[in-house]
């Protein structure tokens, strides 16, 4: 039973001028060490950047011209339990007859000739990070079931990189900052993920504390008061970064003193015992208000904050970004400055778009006084920057001065990853560094007019990388289809991958294993602006992911987890120049883009539930062999 019930005052519907107390007892400012299990909230001074002695090397940033030692050493350390991962996933994902761990095993001396596996998950609201929890919960060996036959639990395990952008930050944060929890703990969570409360109308808990939608905004409005009074920029993204913090994060009062760096201290990451979080951002331009397609993409991972991108490519050490950056250097005599990188700041630097939501606030049926409170906050507040991010001081200050726009800014503006259209977060991994084989590639943007992704988001990396003395920076990228083809030949209806012929590539570039968001047993598409769920739609979201990943536990192809195995170890085979099983030969003919078109404008994009989820017998009617995208697009056109 949540606690509110028990005080029987707030509720989803608030009602009017019935404010709680904090029970006798709690002090709502004093409960982090109650909740110590979740680890690290290692800030100075709660949301407040602060002044720290320096360390003995002073931080300084770097070019991005290669990874960091920090990533390349963690690699080594991760390489050994990817691999041990890679082969229980192997154990259970039959590739027909091919001896996969025998595979593994010949090469694993030269750890490059290894698959090296991405997690993209795109933005697009809660629907997103709903749509992919589900993949990530089919993904995840420790789901119930996940690995058994036809399922595809231990991918996650195997993988070197998970990235998430705005609505997926939300996701990798909601992971990664509560321990690497379980979508399941998630679920089964009364702390988190309790949508059925707008964020607009606050928690009916916050970790332990009971908290009242009048008081929820009056400490989102104390703690970015403290920030401003000591010095820095903020906008509104500080108070909707704050908020989304109290619905993702399992600690007292949004876990204040959590700072995305943390990621980086704990032992289970040093270890190696999972992949590592990106998120990605996008520069706006000096002076200018609409994101266009060259705009900068920035990803924060655990140790860092910069870009690729030649118009900063440089990453600054991210525990540090609150300090005083001069040409890369903190000048002598100048402190350092901790704790800006608030773990909610930067899932909410990664969504800025939906920070307008807090601008609803008079539309709730809240009490004139909470709404007081909450306008008097963005009264205080530059209105002109009510969608971006303020990094205050820019930590690329005078940086690349010759080649940076943003050199000469004293304040850098960031804001949502997918203003550039760019939704799925593939930017940090197809940096030719990175090397990564095979992205799984979870789109569920809201690019049709019912909300059902459309191939936007790749064709926007795709384009992005054919500039590739600017912007592009020598990334290749796969070619993609225009828009009209995705829905006419069904690539937006089932997974698809791009790029299996690597020879028909500008550039070394991962096969793109894209997986767009599909009605299997309930409707997905909810509209980007619904702000509450209750727990049963958002569990059948949850699963209708992990159906979308799983093409239904293989119901719809009960050859798809052996053409996920395919996909995996397609670059590594040509590497170690191993014949390809004809299995592959058969999935590559069915999942693989081969290069056709149909650009004629479509119909409307309707497509109706694989299954009849009111039959308890659903499996029983889900299309068993649907696996070329001709019997997908006939089968599209007799369901619209
Ligand atoms: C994090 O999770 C791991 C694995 O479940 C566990 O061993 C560890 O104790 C947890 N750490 C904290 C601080 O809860
Ligand atoms: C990252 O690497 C630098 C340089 O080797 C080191 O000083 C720093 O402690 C590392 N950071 C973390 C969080 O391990
Ligand atoms: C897991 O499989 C068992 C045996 O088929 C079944 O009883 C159980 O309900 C399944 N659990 C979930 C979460 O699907
Ligand atoms: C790229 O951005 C700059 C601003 O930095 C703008 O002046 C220029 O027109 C843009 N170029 C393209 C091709 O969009
Ligand atoms: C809400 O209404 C008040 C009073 O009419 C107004 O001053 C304020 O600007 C409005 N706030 C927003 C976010 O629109
Ligand atoms: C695809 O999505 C884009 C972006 O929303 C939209 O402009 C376009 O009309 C869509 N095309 C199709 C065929 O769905
Ligand atoms: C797929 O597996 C999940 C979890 O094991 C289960 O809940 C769901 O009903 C299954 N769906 C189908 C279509 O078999
Ligand atoms: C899987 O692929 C093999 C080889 O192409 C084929 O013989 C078999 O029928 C397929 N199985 C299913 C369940 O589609
Ligand atoms: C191969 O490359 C050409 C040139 O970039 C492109 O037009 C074509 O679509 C590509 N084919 C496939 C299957 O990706
Ligand atoms: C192209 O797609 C349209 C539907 O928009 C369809 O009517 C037409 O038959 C397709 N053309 C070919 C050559 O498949
Ligand atoms: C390419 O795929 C289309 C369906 O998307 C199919 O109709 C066509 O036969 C395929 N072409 C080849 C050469 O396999
Ligand atoms: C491959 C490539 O073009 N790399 C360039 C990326 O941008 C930096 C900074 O402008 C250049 O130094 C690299 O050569």
């Amino acid at each position: 039973m949540k606690l509110s019930t028990l005080v029987g005052s707030i509720a989803v519907g608030f009602v009017p001028g019935a404010i709680a107390a904090p029970p006798n007892g709690f002090d709502t400012k004093d409960l982090s060490l109650e909740v110590a299990r979740r680890a690290l909230p290692n800030a100075p001074n709660g949301y407040t950047p602060t002044n720290v002695s320096c360390p003995a090397s002073r931080p300084s940033v770097r070019s991005a011209a290669k990874l960091s030692t920090n990533e390349t050493s963690w690699l080594e350390t991760r390489r050994t339990k990817s691999l041990t991962a890679m082969k229980d996933f192997f154990g259970h994902v039959n590739v027909s007859d091919f001896d996969v761990t025998s595979y593994l095993d010949k090469h694993s001396s030269n750890s490059s000739n290894l698959p090296n596996i991405g997690i993209a998950v795109s933005g697009g609201g809660y629907r997103a990070m709903l749509n992919g929890a589900g993949a990530i919960k089919a993904f995840d060996s420790r789901t119930e079931n996940a690995t058994t036959s036809g399922h595809l639990g231990g991918l996650l395990q195997s993988s070197t990189y998970v990235a998430g952008l705005s609505g997926g930050s939300w996701l990798v944060g909601s992971i990664y900052i509560n321990n690497f929890t379980t979508i399941s703990a998630l679920q089964e969570s009364s702390d988190v993920w309790a949508l059925s409360n707008s964020i607009i109308e606050g928690p009916d808990t916050g970790g332990l504390q009971i908290l009242d939608s009048a008081s929820y905004y009056k400490d989102l409005a104390d703690w970015v008061d403290d920030k401003k009074d000591a010095g820095f920029n903020t906008s509104i993204t500080d108070i909707w970064g704050r908020a989304l913090a109290f619905q993702m994060f399992n600690a007292s009062n949004g876990g204040l003193a959590y700072t995305w760096s943390s990621i980086a201290e704990t032992t289970e990451f040093q270890d190696g015992n999972y992949p590592m979080p990106l998120v990605v951002a996008d520069g706006r331009n000096p002076g200018e208000l609409v994101v266009g397609s060259n705009s900068t993409v920035y990803e924060f991972n655990p140790w860092e904050f910069g870009s690729f991108d030649p118009t900063i490519f440089g990453f600054a050490p991210l525990e540090y970004i609150g300090s005083r950056f001069v040409n890369g250097e903190i000048p002598s005599g100048d402190s350092c400055v901790r704790g800006f990188d608030s773990a909610g700041f930067v899932i909410g630097t990664s969504s800025t778009l939906f920070n307008q939501f807090l601008l609803q606030i008079n539309t709730t049926s809240l009490p004139s006084f909470v709404k007081n409170v909450f306008n008097d906050i963005l009264f205080d507040i530059d209105q002109a920057n009510d969608d971006i991010a303020a990094y205050d001081p820019n930590p690329f200050y005078h940086y690349n001065n010759d080649s940076s726009p943003y050199a000469k800014q004293k304040v850098l503006d960031v804001v949502d990853g997918g203003e550039d259209l760019q939704n799925i977060p593939l930017h940090p991994l197809i940096q030719p560094e990175r090397a990564v084989d095979v992205i799984f590639a979870v789109d569920s943007s809201a690019d049709t007019t019912y909300s059902w992704p459309n191939g936007t988001s790749l064709v926007a990396t795709y384009e992005r990388s054919l500039n590739s003395s600017g912007i592009g920076n020598g990334t290749a990228f796969p070619s993609v289809p225009d828009q009209n083809t995705f829905v006419n030949l069904g690539l937006n209806t089932r997974p698809t991958f791009f790029g299996c012929d690597s020879s028909n590539l500008t550039g070394p570039a991962p096969i793109v294993v894209y997986i767009p968001n599909y009605p299997y047993s309930s409707f997905s598409n909810v509209s980007t602006f619904d702000l509450s769920y209750e727990d049963t739609q958002r569990d059948n979201i949850i699963l209708n992911g992990y159906e979308v990943a799983t093409m239904a536990n293989s119901t719809r192809d009960g050859n798809w987890t052996a053409c996920v195995g395919c996909a995996i170890l397609s670059r590594s085979f040509e590497r170690t120049k191993t014949t390809l099983p004809d299995i592959c030969t058969q999935c590559f003919t069915n999942y693989c883009w081969n290069g056709t078109l149909n650009s004629t404008t479509p119909n409307a994009f309707e497509p109706v539930t694989l299954m009849d989820n009111s039959d308890s017998k659903a499996s029983a009617i889900v299309p068993t062999v649907l696996s070329t995208a001709a019997a997908v697009s006939v089968a599209l056109f007799t369901l619209v």
